[in-house]
């Protein structure tokens, strides 16, 4: 893959062919660890929303908005999807489907699906679908054609979070509180006339370096190594303090960091305000699109280091805010 050592722009963004070829390898690694109850089909699905008329037949930017892939308690019949219209004109979703990549299943949209302007759509799916450790989904059009795919996305977490666009229609995905069939952040709608063939996966903000390359080593939860093409760095993730060698918990988060991140393609986005300690620089670091700082947090397996929340670039993002900065 194509890859630099530093952006200054900070553009340099997974593509989605990385993420489909990396899906296929976690998918066939992570076979076992997923329930397997229920098949996917036509049955599969519940929709909830109603029908109008003055239907848009432009669909190119209807794209998922939000997924929980695991609810609390059983997974069995509680997944959800939910999409979104960032158009100002109700669309027919007719014959629209998704695709699954850990079952491979499709989920085929009922004929006289409608998606409101500006609204979201729920499909509750029956049976269990969806993995919790390496699922991705496609969105394709009643000619098939692929018009929205989300990153590859981990949830362990047996809770009402999930993962979703901030904004709505935007970007940045986030893990936090659900919000099944309402629009995530009502405040502040993403532009409408995104274009429908961005891709949907993690990117750096800021002006400081950013760097695609593959997790080497972890020594502890909060600290990597990450191979840039020729070049080794070693990062350690700002905001976020997990134990270290001697202490309580550092297997469990080591581990933890290890199975999300080790062999994985990997995105660094550089800290504007704190660039290094020692020899390390200090950023966020997204694993296969899934952000290390949050999820480390989310899962308990670190502590915010609230130190830093008076200088971080990311102290304002809402992960960090959740936990106290
Ligand atoms: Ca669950
Ligand atoms: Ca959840
Ligand atoms: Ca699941
Ligand atoms: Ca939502």
């Amino acid at each position: 893959m194509a890859s630099n050592v530093t952006d200054p722009i900070g553009n340099n963004n997974v593509t989605a062919d990385d993420l489909a070829d990396n899906n296929t390898k976690t998918t066939t690694a992570t076979n076992d660890l997923d329930d397997e109850i229920g098949t996917a089909g036509d049955d599969n699905l519940q929709v909830v929303n109603d029908t109008e008329t003055s239907i848009n037949d432009d669909v190119a930017n209807i794209m998922i908005n939000e997924v929980e892939l695991n609810p609390p308690g059983s997974d069995l019949d509680g997944e959800w999807i939910e999409l979104y219209n960032p158009v100002d004109a109700d669309t027919n979703l007719t014959n629209f489907e998704i695709r699954t990549s850990f079952k491979s299943a499709t989920i085929q949209l009922p004929p006289e699906a409608v998606i409101e302007a500006n609204g979201t759509y729920l499909i509750e799916l029956d049976g269990q679908i969806l993995s919790n450790t390496a699922e991705s989904l496609v969105l394709a059009n009643s000619s098939g054609e692929i018009i929205d795919r989300t990153p590859s996305l981990v949830d362990r977490s047996d809770d009402e979070r999930t993962w979703q666009r901030v904004p709505d229609g935007g970007d940045e995905w986030q893990f936090t509180a659900g919000t099944r069939g309402q629009l995530n952040d009502p405040g502040e709608q993403a532009d409408a006339t995104r274009s429908a063939t961005s891709s949907s996966t993690a990117q750096c903000q800021g002006t400081a370096g950013c760097a695609e390359g593959m997790a080497i080593r972890i020594v502890d939860g909060d600290t990597l190594y990450v191979r840039v093409n020729s070049t080794i760095h070693k990062v350690d993730l700002a905001l976020v303090s997990a134990p270290s060698r001697m202490d309580d918990g550092f297997i469990e988060s080591t581990s933890f960091t290890r199975s999300l991140c080790l062999g994985s393609h990997v995105l660094i986005d550089q800290d504007d305000k704190l660039l290094t300690s020692d020899s390390s620089i200090i950023a966020v670091v997204y694993c296969e699109s899934a952000n290390l700082n949050s999820e480390l947090l989310n899962n308990n397996y670190a502590a915010l280091d609230a130190g830093q929340c008076q200088t971080s670039e990311f102290a304002s993002q809402r992960w960090a805010r959740e936990y106290g900065c």
